[in-house]
């Protein structure tokens, strides 16, 4: 009998492992609360693993992670190796990364934070934003999520560019590839967009010599802005605190943080050109969640390749 192992650090893994049950009847569902012999474990379905998420797991067929970005799984000293990580990455999660990039994009471009200043002071000062056509977004990583927020972009009127590892053809974008090309993308981007993934290449990316080098003069003056829904570990927060306060960027939205929960003390709570939420951006359910791995592990007892696999040498 086919065996599925829930891992899932701060959730509910029973109500996981019930959602499972309904969905792969004829297989064993466990949590690492019940009694189950790890040897006979086919799959592991996990979230954050814990040291000892894999200890005993001998057989494993593949890994099933909860989250789109891996690095947490990638970076665990005691990951199988030769086993197949598959990823959770559908249209819903898609789309609600992109309603966030949306949302952030138009409210930087209307110049949201500027007005919340002034209605703190409740100064009267009229400034009419320009159309979308006058900004330009640029978004760092065109995979399943950057592609998208493109499209979308694209189809509300803003202008847009994209950066990732290799050339890309997108109708109507600009895109730049590598670290050679980087300053290029950067130099006419007004609204930077960061949806990359965690890897030893990305880390800190985010820094103050990267925002420095957007377009100034942007956003009526009150840019350039920047919204990261990628990872915390993309952005080098000092960094970004003193560019908030001394006017090289405008405004910003952060989705993800180093440290998370962000701890009391950060600054960031207090800066009033920051829009926070606390890594809300996109989410599996358990409804998607359970639909999309549960196909998964049927799809491949029927003999079918795995979806989704990522390239432990790229980090993604
Ligand atoms: P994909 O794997 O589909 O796409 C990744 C993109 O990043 C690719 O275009 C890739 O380039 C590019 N890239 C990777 N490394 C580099 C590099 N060194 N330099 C330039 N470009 C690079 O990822 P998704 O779009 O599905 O997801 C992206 C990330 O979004 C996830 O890894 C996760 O961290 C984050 N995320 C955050 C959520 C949240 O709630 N805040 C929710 C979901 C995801 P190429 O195409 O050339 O390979
Ligand atoms: C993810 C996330 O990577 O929610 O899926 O951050």
């Amino acid at each position: 009998m086919t065996t599925l192992l829930l891992h899932l650090a701060d959730f509910n893994e029973r109500r996981w492992a019930d959602g499972y049950a309904a969905a792969l009847p004829g297989h064993k569902v466990v949590t690492r609360a019940d009694q189950y012999d790890p040897a006979e474990v086919d799959y592991i379905f996990i979230w954050k693993p814990k040291a000892d998420a894999f200890d005993g797991l001998t057989n494993l067929k593949a890994i099933l992670s909860l989250g789109a970005g891996v690095d947490a799984v990638l970076r665990h000293p005691n990951l199988p190796a030769n086993v197949p990580v598959v990823r959770f990455m559908d249209r819903s999660l898609t789309q609600q990364m992109c309603d966030y990039i949306l949302s952030g994009v138009l409210a930087h471009h209307r110049l949201d934070t500027r007005f919340a200043r002034d209605k703190a002071a409740k100064r009267w000062s009229q400034l009419y934003p320009a159309p979308a056509w006058n900004t330009t977004v640029g978004v760092m990583g065109l995979g399943m999520i950057g592609s998208e927020a493109i499209r979308l972009l694209g189809a509300i009127g803003f202008k847009t560019r994209g950066w990732a590892r290799s050339k890309k053809e997108i109708e109507g974008t600009p895109t730049f590839a590598g670290p050679e090309e980087f300053d290029a993308f950067l130099a006419e981007t007004d609204i930077l967009v960061n949806v990359l993934p965690l890897t030893p290449e990305t880390h800190g990316i985010l820094n103050y010599d990267t925002v420095s080098k957007l377009r100034r003069g942007g956003l009526d003056g009150y840019g350039p802005a920047l919204i990261n829904c990628g990872r915390g570990g993309h952005q080098r927060e000092a960094d970004l605190i003193k560019a908030l306060t001394d006017g090289t960027l405008g405004s910003a939205s952060l989705d993800v943080f180093e440290t998370e929960p962000l701890p009391q003390e950060s600054p960031l709570w207090e800066l009033d050109n920051v829009l926070f939420t606390p890594h809300i951006a996109g989410a599996s359910t358990e409804k998607t969640g359970v639909a999309f791995f549960s196909h998964v592990i049927l799809d491949h007892e029927a003999g079918k390749p795995l979806p989704n696999v990522v390239d432990r040498s790229r980090g993604y």
